[in-house]
């Protein structure tokens, strides 16, 4: 009943606070083993921790991953020894494994990552676990319509990051009444004091001035806790931020609340001692069992994806890939009913809207957050319950690399569709042009770098993201290009197309988006001159296909020239000089855009930036002349 779990009786407040001083033990033997970590993070989160994994949450202690159970994101990834002793005492982790901590077999790593079932989304880099949970707990009340709730404990210090506040205004935008983030108000952070230091009142205001419904207790109080968890269960329509009043180091003597004391274990003459002392106030050894979760989320699944129609375009056509990529989704969403996209109010220029349309329902308007926006698909795809794709401009993933790189480390399912790449944008001008985002994704590890360069293979683009694991980027181009290749062409991750070719080609050009039909142009113009030169279309970036390249390469004299719209460091030109960096007799010349672009029309910048066929044609006969 209701009035059991807001007020538990006198024995389980005590097996509770046992269990926090039983989560502090463990968090500093452990960090002792190690020589290294936070336990004076944990021990300020002991309470929390005990409260969240044996009194609110439901779960299934022997499937952490389970559909249904309510969901934990430890944003604040360095307390991950009490995360780690929070799963011992569930029974998912053995006593003996905890003081395996951050060694090179053990999967219990400095911060937590997705290696462990429990682990749903990489943390560490602070303030990107809110995020994440703002997407479950959309997930679970929009496309899951599911009793399961997610819970966020995050720092103090953490919260001072942008993107936590990117979160809080969109969780309460979106009603995420399933959605709790404790703030745990050590006062402390790394080099010194949280700015805020014990001000809770303020955490308090400004999460109120954000839409949330708000607690402030003591973080030590285990009954307070109680409450507030209940509490936050019956609020409608808003989000709950429990904003703790703690203590770092809680329960270590002379440590307790004192500076200097961040990511440090305690001295290993003196940690029995602080055990002996912690573990005199335990009382009981009764063990708590998790409530079991409500089995209430729906069976889908996401895997294999027909196209069931052909693309419908001719070989001809004009249509922009951005376009095209708008019209895939839409098509795909018909496939699958766990197809979703966010996009960050750039929608009517990346062509989301045309999936919008079609399934409102199944569109996250995540706004101007492309940080935000990015922790959201991470945490809608986590557990495998949604297939997302994010949109924007190419250039403004940029700014959330760090969101990517912990994606990438989480090893996430999300889809990144990147727009308006490179200087054939045109008037806009250099802000809003992407030539950096190939070295970004190309460094991500197992990211799938999708370059179509017409509305056929966009599509096919898109299908091959939605059935590829691991994160895949997709690079589409605002200028309107030909359809080059046919309904049935079929394509493969890491196959290039090679689209002209003679048994005479004096040269191999590469160039994709916009860049291989500029190459095309050349190559028409030096046919006519007698020139006869291959063009090939890596379709990915990432892998190459660098069998053809260098089979290429190789029938054409070993002359290379890659043409892009891109900057040169991290871009095609490179990947290609990767692919042949052990094959002596091929050479690459690299057309790449350098230097800061300006305004103008597409064509002009192309030029001016030397990778139009002008350039191409130039690149040609100098090469072959020498
Ligand atoms: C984005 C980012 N910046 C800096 C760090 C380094 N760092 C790790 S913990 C920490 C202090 C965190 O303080 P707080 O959030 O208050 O957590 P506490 O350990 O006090 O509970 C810092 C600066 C990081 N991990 N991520
Ligand atoms: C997007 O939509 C807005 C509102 O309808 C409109 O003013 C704007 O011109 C559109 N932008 C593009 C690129 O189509
Ligand atoms: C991920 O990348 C590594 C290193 O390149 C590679 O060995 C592995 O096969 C890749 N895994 C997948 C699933 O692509």
């Amino acid at each position: 009943t209701m009035a059991d779990d807001t007020k538990p009786d006198a024995d389980t407040v005590q097996v509770l606070r046992d269990m926090a001083n039983r989560l502090r033990i463990h968090s500093i033997r452990a960090t002792c083993a190690s020589s290294s970590g936070h336990p004076t993070s944990c021990c300020s989160a002991a309470e929390i921790m005990s409260v969240l994994f044996f009194h609110t949450m439901r779960y299934k202690p022997t499937d952490p991953d389970h559909p249904d159970n309510d969901r934990f994101i430890l944003s604040k990834g360095h307390a991950a020894p009490v995360l780690y002793a929070a799963w011992a005492e569930v029974g998912d982790i053995s006593e003996s494994d905890l003081l395996n901590l951050r060694k090179i077999h053990c999967d219990l790593e400095g911060h937590p990552t997705p290696r462990l079932s429990f682990v749903d989304v990489a943390t560490g880099s602070l303030g990107q676990g809110l995020g994440a949970a703002c997407g479950m707990a959309y997930t679970g009340k929009y496309f899951d319509k599911a009793s399961y709730r997610v819970f966020c404990l995050m720092g103090d210090g953490e919260s001072s990051e942008g993107s936590v506040w990117e979160a809080l205004a969109f969780a309460s935008h979106y009603n995420l009444d399933n959605l709790v983030a404790v703030f745990d108000v050590n006062r402390l952070g790394q080099s010194g004091v949280a700015p805020l230091e014990h001000c809770t009142d303020i955490y308090q205001n400004r999460c109120e001035a954000f839409g949330w419904n708000t607690y402030l207790v003591d973080g030590h109080d285990v009954e307070a806790l109680c409450q507030a968890f209940c509490q936050a269960a019956q609020m409608k329509n808003k989000p709950t931020a429990i904003i703790a009043k703690t203590f770092k180091s809680r329960g270590i003597p002379n440590v307790e609340d004192a500076d200097s004391w961040h990511g440090k274990p305690v001295p290993k003459e003196r940690a029995d001692a602080i055990v002996e002392l912690i573990e005199s106030q335990i009382q009981t050894n009764k063990n708590l069992m998790p409530k079991p979760p409500v089995e209430d989320s729906p069976q889908i699944s996401i895997r294999n994806i027909k196209m069931t129609r052909l693309p419908d375009y001719k070989v001809g056509d004009k249509i922009t890939t951005q376009k095209a990529c708008g019209l895939a989704l839409a098509k795909l969403s018909h496939e699958n009913k766990r197809v979703i996209v966010l996009d960050g109010d750039t929608k009517n220029s990346t062509f989301s809207e045309i999936f919008k349309k079609e399934h409102p329902e199944r569109f996250i308007e995540c706004f101007i957050a492309e940080q935000n926006m990015v922790s959201v698909a991470l945490g809608c795809a986590a557990r495998g319950r949604t297939i997302a794709f994010v949109s924007t401009f190419a250039a403004f993933l940029t700014r959330a690399f760090d969101q990517i790189r912990m994606g990438g480390i989480s090893q996430a399912n999300i889809n990144l569709i990147g727009s308006h790449c490179g200087v054939s944008i045109g008037e806009d001008g250099p802000s809003q042009m992407a030539l950096e985002d190939l070295a970004m994704f190309r460094s991500i590890p197992n990211c799938t770098v999708f370059y179509p360069s017409d509305a056929i293979s966009t599509e096919h683009a898109v299908y091959l993201a939605a059935n590829t694991k691991g994160m895949c980027f997709i690079r589409i181009s605002r200028p309107e290009t030909e359809v080059i290749y046919t309904p049935q062409e079929n394509f493969e991750i890491g196959q290039a197309k090679v689209i002209r070719h003679s048994d005479n080609d004096k040269i191999t050009v590469i160039g994709a988006g916009v860049t291989l039909h500029e190459a095309l142009a050349a190559a028409d113009h030096l046919s006519q001159q007698g020139i006869a030169v291959r063009v090939i279309d890596p379709f990915t970036i990432k892998p190459l296909d660098a069998a053809t390249i260098i089979s290429s390469a190789k029938a054409t004299g070993g002359q290379v020239i890659t043409v892009e719209d891109h900057y040169q460091e991290g871009g095609i030109g490179e990947a290609v000089c990767a692919a042949v960096s052990r094959e002596p007799d091929i050479l690459v010349h690299q057309l790449a855009v350098s230097g800061v672009p300006r305004s103008g029309k597409p064509s002009e910048l192309l030029d001016m930036f030397g990778i139009s066929a002008r350039h191409i044609i130039e690149a040609v006969k100098y090469t072959l002349k020498n």
